[in-house]
């Protein structure tokens, strides 16, 4: 069956309440001084079964005073009922709401004239005729007007049957983005604890779900849930909603908190907006500005900035504005709000979010972001990702970021993802995001910071890792940079050796010099065997002791790198052929020791001819490697 939520909007005193009693029975004015006084002051509720379609009324003061109240529950109904009584016509808050529920989006709804008995047939067709002009030109033009008295119960049926028919209309929520329930109200059920209700505007909540009241972050337990006083398993979009929640107290919750599934959103206090100032506004929406802005069933003060070239927004019109609230709110794209002059209290504009984590943006930037929030605005959901990625630049965005800034569900964010990779605009690197474009910008900047380094140090077989991140990406996010290289690596441009990348390209120049001391040396090593001279004596003995000695260290760099040599213990160098005899000589004495195949010192020096000297770190470097292993003062040759 069908659940829609029915809004009352309208003038003071003008049947509102009425209505809704004559509708369903209920009064909703709850309040001792809604009934003293005889007006609506907060929020009331009711509900009607209309067969197919189940309706439940939010009841909202007509008082300018209170029209706040009305705002925290306007937000989240599907169609209103904007009552106006035929013997006072057109009042200043029929107006005022009539244009709240228009910025809000609620784009179906009625006219109800109320009152009908208090009126001749003349002065009805002149309401009408009024009623007509109010909404022509707006989503509500050609909606149903009807004519009810209250009192009497006339057109009563034939309103509830364009209930149902306007009703079945309204499409259902979108399913895109994971549950939310602003709070209108909370309160202590005896024997149950803490009950909040408000109108599920977004996924649906189930009995055991783990939530969280935001922005202050309370957690808190499902332990029920009632959908039109019926206790449900599961309460979905689009219903009127009442959670008893375990883990807190009453005391904690306040309207305007948002529950939604914990750990997904986060709280924000700057909004990129687009703004629709009305017509009736008393001046433009103008940068630094303070005004109150009403979102879900919250209000924050806030301070405008305009993001157009004048510095304002004219009456009538629309521009995009960042809002920089003085409290925080948990906000997704798309949300509706209203914005309220700070004093007097009057409704001046009002706009849908289109980037609720903004960021700051630079005067000279302007262009740039206003072409983004374009795009926000008229794009669909691949584009709000891809600008979301571009804009985080080489940082990079995070799915969790991803997930709390847009509120999409799993679903919606893995298929925007996979159409974005597809697209290729966006590139994933280990549950990190980052533009195509900014990716192959860092590609570049990787490669020529490489052919940099090959032309400073011609002699070296690359740069390490650690270096070439230090010295070009502290700001990329690190799996990006891993990306990157190992993206650089599979197209062929890059060689990776351990630590070290080198470009593809990168050959030793050496000078013929260079290359009779490096022969030399290895033929000095390979000479000596495991009698390893020093590395001064090498060279010496190679005939290179004219060179400095950081050069003759490059030198032999090259041959522990193309692995003619290998580094024993810092300053000992064996020769890789003296060292593989060594290693085939100790296995053949382990295959005559099965199967203990131990070694000690002096058996090793024996096998090996090398005095103690060499015996130490050559061991300490088979145990590194894993050739053989400590026992004791024994060795295992593994
Ligand atoms: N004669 C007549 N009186 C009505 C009718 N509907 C409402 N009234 C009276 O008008 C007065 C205001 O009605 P409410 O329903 O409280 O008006 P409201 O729009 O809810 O007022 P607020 O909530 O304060 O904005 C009450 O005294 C009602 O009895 C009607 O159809 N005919
Ligand atoms: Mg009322």
């Amino acid at each position: 069956m069908k659940s829609i939520i029915v809004g009352t909007a309208g003038h003071i005193d003008h049947g509102k309440t009425a209505l809704v009693r004559a509708l369903t029975g209920v009064d909703a004015d709850r309040l001792p001084e809604e009934k003293r006084r005889g007006i609506t002051i907060d929020l009331g509720f009711a509900e009607l079964d209309l067969g197919d379609v189940r309706v439940g009324f939010i009841d909202v003061p007509g008082h300018e005073r209170f029209v706040k109240n009305m705002l925290a529950g306007a937000h989240g109904i599907d169609l209103v009922a904007l009552v106006i009584a035929a013997d006072e016509g057109v009042m200043p808050q029929t107006r005022e709401h009539f244009d709240i529920c228009r910025l809000l989006g609620v784009s179906h709804g009625l006219v109800v004239i109320t009152k009908t008995d208090m009126v001749d047939e003349e002065l009805l067709l002149l309401v009408r005729a009024e009623a007509e002009e109010l909404v022509a030109g707006s989503t509500l033009s050609g909606a149903p007007i009807l004519s009810v008295s209250a009192r009497t119960g006339e057109g009563v049926e034939e309103l509830k049957a364009a209930l149902r028919e306007t009703a079945l209309k309204v499409p259902p929520r979108s399913s895109e983005q994971v549950a939310r329930l602003p709070v209108d109200r909370a309160f202590t059920m005896r024997g149950f604890g803490a009950v909040v209700t408000g109108t599920l505007v977004a996924g649906s909540v189930a009995e055991g779900d783990e939530m969280e009241l935001l922005p202050a972050g309370l957690r808190v337990r499902v332990r029920g849930l009632q959908v039109h006083g019926q206790k449900v398993e599961r309460a979905l979009a689009g219903q009127r909603t009442a959670i008893n929640l375990g883990g807190i107290d009453v005391q904690q919750i306040e309207r305007g908190l948002v529950l939604a599934p914990a750990g997904r959103l986060l709280p924000t206090q700057a909004l990129d907006v687009q703004v629709d100032v009305l017509e009736s506004a008393p001046r433009p929406l103008r940068s630094r500005s303070r005004v109150r802005v009403h979102l879900g069933a919250a209000e924050v003060l806030a301070r405008v900035r305009v993001l157009e070239d004048s510095g304002e927004i004219a009456q009538g019109k629309m521009g995009f504005a960042q809002l920089r609230l003085e409290s925080p709110v948990v906000a997704l794209p798309f949300e509706r709000f209203i914005i309220r002059s700070y004093s007097p209290q009057v409704t001046i504009a009002g706009g849908r979010i289109l980037d609720a984590h903004a960021a700051r943006h630079r005067g000279r930037e302007m262009e740039q972001t206003r072409s983004r929030l374009e795009t926000l605005a008229t794009g669909d959901r691949v584009d709000e990702f891809a600008v979301f990625v571009e804009m985080a630049g080489e940082r990079a965005v995070r799915r969790a970021e991803i997930a709390a800034r847009t509120g999409w569900t799993d679903e919606v964010l893995e298929d925007a993802v996979r159409r974005a990779k597809e697209a290729e605009r966006v590139v994933e690197a280990e549950g990190v995001y980052v533009a195509k474009s900014v990716f192959d910008r860092l590609a570049n900047d990787a490669l020529e910071e490489i052919a940099a380094h090959h032309k400073r140090e011609p002699l070296e077989r690359g740069i390490s890792r650690e270096t070439l991140r230090e010295r070009r990406f502290t700001h990329a996010a690190p799996e990006i940079f891993r990306a990157l290289l190992s993206h650089l690596e599979s197209v062929g441009a890059l060689v990776s050796d351990k630590e070290f990348v080198r470009a593809a390209s990168h050959t030793l120049s050496l000078t013929p010099s260079d290359v009779m001391l490096r022969s030399g040396l290895e033929k000095v090593y390979r000479e000596a065997a495991l009698e390893a001279p020093t590395f001064e004596e090498a060279v010496a003995r190679a005939g290179g002791a004219h060179h400095s000695r950081e050069h003759t260290r490059k030198i032999l760099q090259l041959l522990i790198d193309d692995r003619s040599l290998v580094r024993v213990s810092p300053d000992l160098f064996f020769h890789r052929a003296a060292l593989d005899s060594l290693i085939a000589s100790l296995r053949e004495y382990a295959a005559e020791h099965e199967p203990e195949r131990m070694i000690d010192v002096s058996t090793f020096k024996e096998i090996a001819g090398i005095s103690r000297k060499y015996a130490i770190p050559l061991l300490e470097y088979f145990d590194r490697e894993r050739i053989t292993r400590r026992a004791g003062d024994k060795r295992i040759i593994l």
